[in-house]
């Protein structure tokens, strides 16, 4: 299978052959397993790694092992046939969401990995709504079949239900649970089966079981019906003779792959290595190549501008990712058009500083270096100082600045001190070193106390960030109890405040008079990014130009950021400018944009307030008899129960709970179930806090 080919080739039949590859799932669905059995497939290892035992090639590191979760993204590249496959193993867990959603951006098609016995789970949920914003195609591959309670139709059901109208399962497993040996390929219409070889993994092709024929039969004729029903050119055939050839069902599914209409599912079991070839053989038949996706897109002076994937054009790639470690800066980066060569010099589009490319790797399980890399490549190099997670790298004749994934806004925030203080500075450096690994870190210094604050996206998050400045720069620090971010909305609203921002005492003057509205915004508050902010303009007859309308509303965001409550973002609201005035001489954009500031400072004082806080959906998974005790303690910590559904021997239990209650939740669930709850949370938005009473 392995061809330094396909790994050299450049021009556009090797662009072709490359596939961008994400594994996307809820917390250990498999997704690292099956990162592992396809590097070992492809010839990258010649050991499989397990999780449990930290050997995995894409837990790399300590606390990955140590955790048996996955933190970082992290990229690797292998061959398959004529293919390169550049993948990236995504983290589960909601903490690390935002690992995800930059991995998303230079992804070309994802495999979602699902939990047979599970289904579709909160997480899952997530991160095929990331994808779907990226607009990233998918196949489906549904993992674990050998575990007890194992049902690929229930799995596909909930696919159906939650994610996808149109899930269609390419494959009939063979054998149950314990006894799952391989699959029925519905296209070929051969089983596949894998033995406990030597190395457990060998597979064979042979002709379908008597007793599975006549339910591979119908399953097939059920796929040939409901592609023939999305596909138009299938739809020709299928009314003519009323089933599909293979190579038309084959081509149909690609096309229906690439345009988002329908999701191939295939199934397996990762752990005991079954299922993976014909998972790498649908990624790359259906997923598209960088070829296929539409060109990306980005600005220049001229405004925007697209960069088709072309070996030969100039140079745009995007960093997604930097591993800054004791020996050096690797930066992981997308080509999207141009080549890459060893000892260019690149621009930062964004600073308009240049830099050196010193060396350029492939993201393999063994960095291999290499001279050059192409549009569509995914490769680290080393030797950039400045570039950071989001920067745009191009050709410095040619700028372009592509967007940069938007990181989301911390929820979480821990004072960290070192506990000596010689280290002061050094903890400095290294909290600046991780939020330019990963830019939904924030750290600061708190301006009342005078404390270095971390923020983040969770205590996992935080957890895991602290124990890395513990360990990698060997820095002692103190921590303090983490704290939910605030906000502020408007309750009740004013109207007609009434501010005048006038300075005329010789020289420059500045005019600017405002009247405004403010009331609450409907539907969801404290939208993501500085959303929950609406501002119109109802002045006539010119009486504020333009320009100054922008300016005021520029200063009611500024106004923003501080609420009257406690200082904290104000969100959900609209702020309407009613009327105002100029001055022919002393107006100004700046004096419009203070008078904006203030009025919104002002009047936000006048209206009835509410301190909000972050709330999250609980996903708790407990066994039966623990679900009283469970309901309780949820109750205890201000949690709404939705919803309590048996599942098995289990409970899963569902409840929305302000994430300041859910600090210590693990360890508590812990000891209560001896060991066997599990829980998984993701943010859902703001509540009212309690006893901040309105004003
Ligand atoms: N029974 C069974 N267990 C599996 C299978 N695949 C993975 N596992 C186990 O499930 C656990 C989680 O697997 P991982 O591969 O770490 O899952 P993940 O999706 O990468 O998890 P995160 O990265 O933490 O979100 C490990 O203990 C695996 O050994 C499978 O096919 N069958
Ligand atoms: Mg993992």
């Amino acid at each position: 299978m392995r061809s330094t080919d396909v790994r050299t080739t450049t021009g556009t039949a090797g662009i072709a052959a490359v596939r961008n590859l994400g594994i996307l799932a809820h917390v250990d669905a498999g997704k690292t397993t099956v990162t592992e059995r396809i590097l070992y497939l492809a010839g990258e290892i010649h050991r499989r790694g397990e999780v449990h035992d930290g050997t995995t090639v894409t837990d790399c590191h300590p606390q990955e092992r140590e955790r048996g979760i996955t933190i970082s993204a992290a990229a690797v590249s292998c061959v398959w046939g004529e293919h390169r496959i550049n993948l990236i193993d995504t983290p589960g867990h909601v903490d690390f969401a935002d690992e995800v959603e930059r991995s998303l951006q230079v992804l070309d098609g994802a495999v979602a990995v699902f939990d047979a016995v599970a289904g579709v789970e909160p997480q899952s949920e997530s991160v095929w709504r990331q994808a779907d914003r990226h607009g990233v195609p998918r196949i489906a591959f549904v993992n674990k079949l050998d575990r007890a309670g194992a049902d690929l139709d229930a799995a596909v059901a909930s696919i159906r239900e939650r994610l996808h109208p149109a899930p269609l399962a390419v494959q009939l497993p063979i054998g149950r649970e314990g006894g799952f040996t391989g699959v029925v390929d519905l296209l070929t219409m051969r089983a596949l089966t894998w033995d406990d070889g030597p190395d457990g993994d060998d597979l064979r092709d042979g002709p379908v079981p008597d007793g599975l024929r006549a339910e591979a039969e119908r399953r097939r004729a059920l796929l040939d019906e409901a592609v023939a029903g999305l596909h138009p050119a299938a739809l020709e055939e299928y009314v003519e003779h009323s089933a599909l050839s293979t190579a038309t069902l084959d081509a149909a599914l690609r096309d229906l792959t690439r345009g988002g209409e329908a999701v191939v599912v295939l199934c397996g079991s990762a752990y005991r290595n079954r299922g993976i070839e014909p998972l790498l053989d649908a990624v790359t038949a259906y997923l598209p190549s960088p070829l296929d996706v539409p060109a990306v897109r980005g600005t220049t002076d001229a405004g925007e501008a697209e960069r088709a994937a072309d070996p030969d054009g100039p140079l745009a790639a995007l960093v997604f990712k930097v591993n800054v470690t004791a020996s050096g800066r690797l930066t992981c980066l997308r080509l999207y058009s141009g080549t890459l060569r060893k000892g260019d010099t690149v621009l930062d589009a964004g600073t308009g500083r240049t830099e050196r490319i010193a060396r350029i790797m492939q993201v393999a399980a063994h960095h291999l270096e290499t001279d050059a890399a192409v549009a569509g490549d995914i490769v680290e190099v080393v030797g950039l100082k400045a570039a950071r997670t989001g920067t745009t790298l191009c050709a410095p004749g040619a700028p372009l600045l592509l967007e940069p994934a938007v990181a989301a806004v911390p929820v979480v925030t821990v004072a960290v001190e070192a506990r000596h203080s010689v280290d002061t500075d050094r903890l400095a450096v290294a909290l600046a070193r991780l939020a330019e690994e990963d830019p939904s870190l924030v750290a600061r210094t708190d301006p009342e106390t005078g404390q270095r604050v971390l923020s983040g996206l969770g205590e996992l998050h935080l957890e895991v960030a602290v124990e890395r400045i513990r360990r990698a720069h060997g820095i002692e620090v103190a921590v303090g109890r983490p704290q939910v971010a605030h906000r502020e909305t408007v309750d009740r609203g004013v109207t007609g405040h009434v501010h005048r921002h006038v300075k005329q005492d010789g020289g420059a003057g500045q005019f600017a008079h405002v009247v405004i509205d403010v009331e609450p915004l409907d539907g969801p508050v404290a939208g993501e990014g500085g959303g929950g902010f609406a501002f119109a303009s109802t002045v006539t007859g010119g009486r504020v130009p333009r320009e100054y309308v922008q300016a005021v509303e520029a200063g009611c965001r500024d106004a923003l950021a501080d609420g009257p409550l406690g200082g904290h973002p104000v969100t959900g609201l609209r702020v309407v400018l009613t009327d105002g005035a100029t001055h022919p001489k002393d107006s100004s954009e700046p004096a419009f944009r203070t008078a904006g500031r203030l009025a919104l400072r002002e009047a936000l004082r006048s209206c009835r307030m509410v301190l909000l806080e972050p709330v999250a959906e609980v996903t708790v998974t407990v066994p039966q008899e623990a679900v009283g005790g469970v309901l309780g303690d949820l109750a205890a910590r201000r949690g709404r129960v939705q919803g309590s559904d048996p599942r098995g021997g289990t409970a899963v239990v569902t409840a929305v709970v302000p994430l300041a209650e859910l600090f210590g939740y693990a360890t508590a669930l812990r000891s209560r179930t001896q060991g066997r709850g599990t829980f998984t949370t993701r943010p859902a938005g703001y509540a009212p806090a309690p006893g901040a009473a309105a004003r």
